[in-house]
């Protein structure tokens, strides 16, 4: 894997990379040559498995934008999901939406680094995985983490997401 580490970051990974430093979390954002646009780019690059991939997906429920991040080994089931985690029915965000909510574009957007939290899920899949890598703002940045981490880094709540 070639990449280099925080030194000249695109903008939208500094806030990302400086969220991390706040909550005192010691994965370094890397810039790889290779795209990370999706959950397999992004497990071609690095090397890892697919499911060890965390996919920050931004749905709109009850009139809000919230994040689901979920192991790229399966699709979340939106109105499982929903049931669980006690909302109204979740739909994708248009790209418009993801911008809007997040500041960073499809294919980049990260757990935090955000002009406003997000109501977080964090899919109980990524337990099966002791190291994790998340989006960093854009479509060729990224982060090792953890479960526990995302977790504490978002605020968010643990749930089953996937079919
Ligand atoms: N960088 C990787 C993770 S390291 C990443 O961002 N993966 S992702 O899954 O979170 O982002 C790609 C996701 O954006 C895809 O799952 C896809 O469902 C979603 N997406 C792609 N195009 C659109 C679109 N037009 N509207 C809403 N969501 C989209």
């Amino acid at each position: 894997m070639e990449s280099r580490e925080d030194t000249s970051l695109p903008a939208r990974s500094v806030e990302v990379a400086r969220a991390l430093a706040e909550a005192g979390i010691r994965g370094r954002v890397r810039e790889l040559t290779d795209s990370t646009r999706t959950a397999a780019e992004a497990a071609a690059a690095l090397g890892c498995e697919v499911g060890a991939i965390a996919n920050s997906l931004v749905f709109v429920s009850d009139g809000e934008p919230v994040l689901v991040l979920t192991s790229g080994r399966h699709k979340v089931d939106t109105a499982a999901l929903a049931a669980r985690w006690g909302r109204g029915p979740l739909r994708r965000a248009t790209p418009e939406e993801v911008r809007g909510a997040t500041g960073q574009v499809i294919g980049g957007v990260a757990p935090v680094g955000h002009p406003r939290a997000l109501p977080t899920v964090v899919d109980t899949a990524l337990y099966d995985y002791p190291q994790v890598w998340a989006a960093a703002g854009t479509p060729r940045t990224v982060f090792p983490t953890s479960a526990d981490e995302l977790l504490r880094l978002t605020g968010g709540v643990l749930l089953p997401v996937g079919p």
